[in-house]
């Protein structure tokens, strides 16, 4: 089967800007094709995932892959999908961001496999020497004022505002896919639906400053959907907020987490897009949550493959021993550094105390909601410390059940835990 036909039965295609075209230029060329990922953070996070691992399916393919680092870009701020202007950040920050943004990507794509290995590029080599002159000259003369009127990003920001910088974004987009076409033979971009408008204003930018130079020119683009849940939520969020693929930002426990908590209903799809599984193995999958829903079994497959895709295989193995801990309550096979993943966050009680009496501290650290209900607590085995029952009701907690000299686990019935954090 061939690769786009692959991607339209897994629903990753939202548009294309010629299907048949494309389908021939894929089957009968190495084709080396790009997406770019603007520096506004310190990581990437889960709304970037589809479009990276669009490359790595591309990339699998036989075709080369070029991860593209918006240096220059991100100084500027694309004014797609959003309703109001960018804050822009100092050059250093956006610097650092390119970097670690730049890691992340070589994590995850293969930047060293041979005939089409994955490279990255920076748009701030070419971006940032351009003089205003040349801008405005060479760039600027192929764009119509009523042609950028009429893209959705800046007709959809007409009544709000939006300013020359934002405005100009798309021809900065339009310079990248150039400038890979030329140096690179770079014949296809690709990006999320809202990178529509500049897609297509860089194949027009190609054709009209290659006018001159009688090849044929075979460009194309092609969107990857926004991905919707059955609850009509937003994809990517959590109560946390985002979920980053920065280990140190979103623990691979709590990215392990985010996916077994799938919806029955968004699972199979979610399954599609985003792993490798053949079309065999995901109908297996589909007997499972049409005959067994409440083994999670298709959740739990969908976690382990991006745990593992995302972050490796140990931080997999870790993100499942924490998650079999909590659920049994045995604690003492967690290390420290396991405590911490799998607590960050669960409600937790600060306090400068040294020690505390069990009852008091159940009330002051509301895990009770009364002197009364914490001896009934106690009393019924309800309340385990560090994962052991205690039923003395004049227990105190100090410092020997203290774990790293920092913190205090407790627990009251089968699944609430609380963190008492001693100061
Ligand atoms: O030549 C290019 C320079 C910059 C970009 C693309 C090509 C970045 C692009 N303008 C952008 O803003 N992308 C978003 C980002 O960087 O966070 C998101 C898109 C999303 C998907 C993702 O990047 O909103 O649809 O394309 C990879």
């Amino acid at each position: 089967m061939d690769i786009l036909q692959d991607l339209q039965n897994r629903g990753l295609v939202q548009q294309t800007t010629d299907d048949d075209g494309l389908r021939k230029h894929l089957s009968t060329n190495q084709v080396t094709l790009y997406c770019g990922f603007d520096p506004t953070a310190d990581s990437l996070h889960i709304g970037h995932l589809l479009p990276i691992i669009m490359l790595k399916r591309f990339q699998k393919a036989g075709h080369k892959p070029i991860a593209l680092i918006g240096g220059g870009t991100g100084m500027i701020g694309d004014p797609s999908g959003r309703s109001s202007e960018r804050s822009l950040n100092e050059a250093e920050v956006v610097k650092e961001y390119s970097n670690k943004i730049k890691d992340q990507l070589a994590k995850l794509l293969n930047f060293d496999s041979g005939d089409n290995a994955a490279v990255a590029r920076n748009n701030h080599d070419w971006l940032g020497r351009m003089t205003v002159i040349d801008f405005l000259r060479d760039a600027g003369k192929h764009f119509g004022i009523n042609y950028m009127l009429a893209k959705e990003s800046v007709s959809a920001r007409i009544e709000q505002g939006i300013s020359f910088t934002e405005f100009s974004y798309m021809i900065l987009q339009s310079l990248d896919f150039l400038k890979l076409y030329e140096q690179e033979n770079c014949t296809m971009q690709i990006g999320g639906s809202d990178q529509w408008g500049n897609i297509t204003a860089g194949m027009e930018l190609i054709r009209r400053s290659r006018e001159d130079a009688e090849e044929e020119i075979n460009v194309f683009g092609l969107t990857v959907p926004l991905i919707t849940k059955a609850d009509g939520t937003k994809f990517g969020k959590t109560a946390g907020g985002a979920v980053w693929l920065d280990p140190e930002k979103t623990s691979p426990y709590e990215f392990y987490q985010f996916w077994v908590n799938t919806d029955d209903r968004d699972v199979m799809k979610f399954l599609r897009y985003f792993t490798f599984l053949s079309a065999d193995e995901l109908e297996e999958l589909q007997q499972e949550v049409d005959t067994q829903p409440e083994k999670r079994v298709a959740q739990i497959r969908l976690a382990e493959e991006m745990t593992r895709l995302v972050h490796s295989e140990e931080a997999l193995q870790q993100a499942q021993k924490i998650t079999e801990s909590l659920f049994s309550g045995d604690l003492k096979q967690l290390s420290i550094s396991d405590i911490k993943q799998g607590f960050k966050d669960v409600p937790t009680y600060v306090t400068p105390k040294e020690e505390f009496g069990l009852i008091d501290l159940l009330v002051s650290a509301s895990i009770s909601p009364s002197k009364r209900q914490a001896r009934e607590d106690i009393k019924n085995g309800a309340i385990y410390i560090n994962g052991e029952r205690q039923q003395d009701l004049h227990y105190v907690v100090d410092k020997s059940d203290r774990i790293e000299d920092e913190f205090t686990i407790i627990r009251r019935g089968k699944k609430k835990y609380f963190l008492v954090r001693f100061q």
